[in-house]
């Protein structure tokens, strides 16, 4: 080999190795590898002229291309060595996680039970720890189960007391086939929008015999809004029937759920005579309280709160219901879920009850796996 073509081998050999220094990933690694010792890469080329020259020549160019091409594998096979060490760092770097992060909640655990449904969950609770059978019904109710079979005679001011949402009348057809022999007339098939829950009493009256002992929790309709009224809000009932119910369980009942729902050891209630077209007499129920700036407390103070209505069912109703009022006798109450729902957890607005606000939900709500029980506390 002359002189010139040593240097040439040198140059080409030195060439290759800042290639493979200036390498940055496997990939132009890779490309420095199959233009050198690939098939038609620089080496190959040279050893491939190895062929033509005599037995002499070539053992000594032979051994000398090796020597540059051996030195390029082993240069080749470092990099990759120092690149993919760099490509794991690299990848270790940014897939690094804070183990000491907390967890995110699971949707169960985030998620918040409205205080409506929390307090419609303690009512049915306390009620249902004393005996009593919960009862549900539709939402759109008759005239008659509403108000006829109640005892709120037609053209009756206490129907317009209610602001009822009336459906559009049916057309009619004269008499109905099926038609319930208890219902006073055609008007009376009218449909609405039930303005309280005392008609899943009426059914439960019309399909059971005494005694009865159930509440009934549910939505109910006004067509009433202001900051003290909205057109949909919640109700809870109850009724007793049996042959000797009088007042004295009616107060007894009573006076046993405020105590358990505010969860203080006393209340001291207060009963009124009222007015309500099916119950006789009728009273409404005051409970004792202090009222502080910010919270109300029960149980103690000189205030009085009204929370519910109450009183013995009206014969007639108890006559419209399919029981003989002469056998027997019972009580009913009525209060508003909204209402002791805002009393108890010191909810300012009853508008905010409705206005399906995450945020407020989180303040106000309750976890969905602290279910109320009484032994467990209702709303720790
Ligand atoms: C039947 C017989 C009697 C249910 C009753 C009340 C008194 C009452 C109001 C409280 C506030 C409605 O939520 S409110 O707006 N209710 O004062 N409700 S007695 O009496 C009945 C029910 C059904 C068969």
């Amino acid at each position: 080999m002359s002189d010139s073509e040593k240097s040439d081998l040198d140059s080409l050999q030195s060439q290759i190795l800042s290639q493979i220094a200036a390498a940055t990933d496997e990939a132009a690694l890779e490309a420095v590898r199959i233009a050198t010792l690939g098939k038609k890469g620089s080496i190959s080329a040279l050893l491939s002229t190895l062929g033509k020259m005599s037995p002499d020549e070539r053992k000594t160019e032979g051994a000398k291309i090796n020597l540059a091409k051996d030195a390029v594998t082993e240069a080749l096979g470092a990099r990759r060595e120092v690149l993919k060490a760099a490509a794991l760092d690299a990848r270790l770097a940014s897939e690094t996680i804070d183990v000491t992060l907390p967890l995110r909640e699971t949707p169960a655990e985030a998620g918040r039970i409205h205080p409506l449904s929390q307090v419609w969950d303690e009512v049915t609770t306390i009620f249902a720890d004393m005996g009593f059978a919960v009862a549900e019904g539709p939402d759109i109710e008759t005239d008659d189960y509403n108000f006829t079979r109640l005892n709120f005679p037609e053209g009756h001011p206490a129907r317009e007391m209610h602001d009822t949402f009336y459906f559009n009348p049916k057309k009619e057809t004269g008499s109905e086939p099926g038609a319930d022999p208890g219902s006073s007339g055609a008007g009376d098939s009218r449909l609405l929008l039930r303005t309280h829950t005392s008609p899943v009493q009426v059914r439960t009256m019309l399909s059971q015999k005494p005694p009865i002992r159930v509440i009934c929790p549910g939505r109910t309709y006004r067509s009433d809004s202001d900051q003290t009224h909205t057109p949909m809000f919640h109700q809870v009932e109850g009724l007793v029937i049996d042959k000797s119910s009088h007042l004295g369980h009616l107060k007894w009942i009573l006076h046993e759920f405020c105590k358990a729902f505010f969860e203080v050891d006393n209340v001291n209630m207060r009963f009124r005579p009222s007015f309500f077209p099916f119950t006789e007499p009728s009273l409404e129920v005051d409970i004792q309280c202090r009222r502080d700036k910010h919270e109300i407390r029960f149980g103690e103070g000189d205030d009085w709160l009204e929370i519910l209505g109450c009183g013995m069912v009206h014969p007639n109703v108890l006559r419209l219901c399919g029981i003989d009022p002469e056998v027997y006798q019972g009580f009913a109450w009525g209060m508003g879920i909204d209402r002791i729902a805002m009393l108890k957890y010191g909810i300012a607005d009853l508008r905010q009850l409705f206005e399906g606000d995450v945020r407020w939900l989180n303040h106000y709500g309750f976890r969905p796996l602290e279910i109320p029980t009484l032994a467990g506390g209702l709303s720790s």
